[in-house]
């Protein structure tokens, strides 16, 4: 029984959703050396325009914010172009797709943007990553640079123009990317935030720059086209720590009072629980936050549907299963069998 999921949502006035499955946001490395998406990719997307909203892969809003091969962008006059066939596509196959708007902070690499004439990696704070990147292992990643007041300025200038840039590339809105450990979850644990000045410290400094891009891109786009991922459970690219509880609690109550589209859970299983959340994290922001959430995290159409039944969010986002299923939506509507995903389908688009 998987019929809920297949009833329309309202996210607001402007935005109705055709059913409750997300495509959630899927990193491929398949755009161009100019980080311009493919005809491929918008075949890949339209493929799956049958899902209520697809969330895009991860898209760069400068390049300084890169730290995988060949991630799309959102700053070039070129990309905008690449981005608008995507966009014409999945709205001729009667679909929605919002942008994800992406800074990887510390888990940027200068390997991949040198060549714009940047070579610092930037941070929270100068705490870098061990190891090196992934299937990259020549790559160290590098201590990072803390940002200065002035360039926390620029980036939610950057932020609220590639968002501004998504609109024009014909997005029906973004989703800012502030889960997995990336530049906005940066700022909100204390394992990557150990600044003494007003971004630091307490949840209220904590949250203040993620607040500022949540408020800048909403001034620019409007509340209602802008939704938000958040990983308030530390799994990835990140330690935990029990103080960064109080973060979240403050954030979400701030967040509670912003109407945006939606809220999105960044998390691979959401079946983890996290001590100092109380269980997982899905449960822990449903009881603070009352607006639209939207759950994931290796959940099949059937536990998602039951989810949802019970209040526990919303929305379902599907991620591996829909890139093994480009006709995820219709299989599960008509009771079909699925393909079952492995790593090794992440080399081609299909
Ligand atoms: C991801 N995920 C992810 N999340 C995100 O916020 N932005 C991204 O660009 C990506 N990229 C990405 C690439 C690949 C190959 C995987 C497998 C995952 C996480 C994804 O959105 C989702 O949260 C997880 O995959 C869990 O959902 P499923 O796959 O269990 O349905
Ligand atoms: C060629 C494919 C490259 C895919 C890159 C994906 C990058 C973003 C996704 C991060 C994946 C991290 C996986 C962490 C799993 C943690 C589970 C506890």
């Amino acid at each position: 029984m998987t019929d809920n999921l297949f009833q329309p949502f309202a996210l607001n006035e402007t935005i109705t959703l055709q059913n409750r499955i997300l495509m959630a946001p899927l990193t491929r490395c398949m755009a161009d050396e100019e980080l311009v998406p493919t005809q491929a990719m918008a075949e890949y997307y339209t493929r799956r325009a049958e899902a209520g909203l697809i969330i895009s892969e991860a898209v760069l809003i400068r390049p300084d914010g890169q730290g995988y091969p060949n991630t799309p962008g959102l700053f070039t006059p070129a990309q905008i172009d690449g981005w608008r066939v995507v966009t014409d596509a999945v709205h001729k196959a009667g679909g929605k797709i919002f942008a994800q708007l992406w800074h990887t902070g510390r888990v940027a690499h200068p390997h991949f943007f040198e060549k714009s004439g940047s070579t610092q990696v930037i941070a929270p704070s100068a705490v870098g990553l061990e190891g090196s990147l992934p299937r990259m292992r020549e790559l160290n990643y590098h201590v990072p640079k803390a940002v200065s007041h002035d360039e926390i300025v620029q980036l939610v200038a950057d932020y609220a123009q590639a968002a501004a840039n998504a609109i024009d590339a014909g997005f029906d809105g973004v989703e800012i990317h502030g889960a997995n450990g990336y530049l906005i979850d940066q700022f909100l644990h204390h394992d990557s935030n150990r600044r003494t000045d007003e971004y630091g410290q307490t949840a209220e400094n904590m949250a203040r720059f993620p607040l500022a891009v949540v408020d800048a891109i909403s001034a620019r786009i409007g509340n209602d086209r802008t939704g938000l991922r958040v990983s308030p459970g530390a799994y990835v690219n990140m330690a935990g720590d029990s103080r960064d509880r109080a973060v979240f609690d403050y954030l979400l109550a701030e967040l509670e009072l912003r109407d945006l589209a939606f809220l999105h859970i960044g998390i691979f299983d959401d079946a983890m629980e996290f001590d100092y959340l109380g269980g997982s994290a899905s449960s822990y922001v449903r009881s603070i936050y009352s607006k639209t959430l939207v759950g994931v995290g290796s959940y099949s159409a059937e536990m998602g549907s039951a989810a949802i039944a019970a209040d526990k969010f919303d929305l379902l986002a599907i991620g591996r299963p829909f890139i093994a299923n480009p006709d995820y939506v219709a299989r599960v509507r008509e009771g079909d069998e699925l393909v079952e995903y492995s790593d090794e389908m992440l080399t081609s688009l299909v």
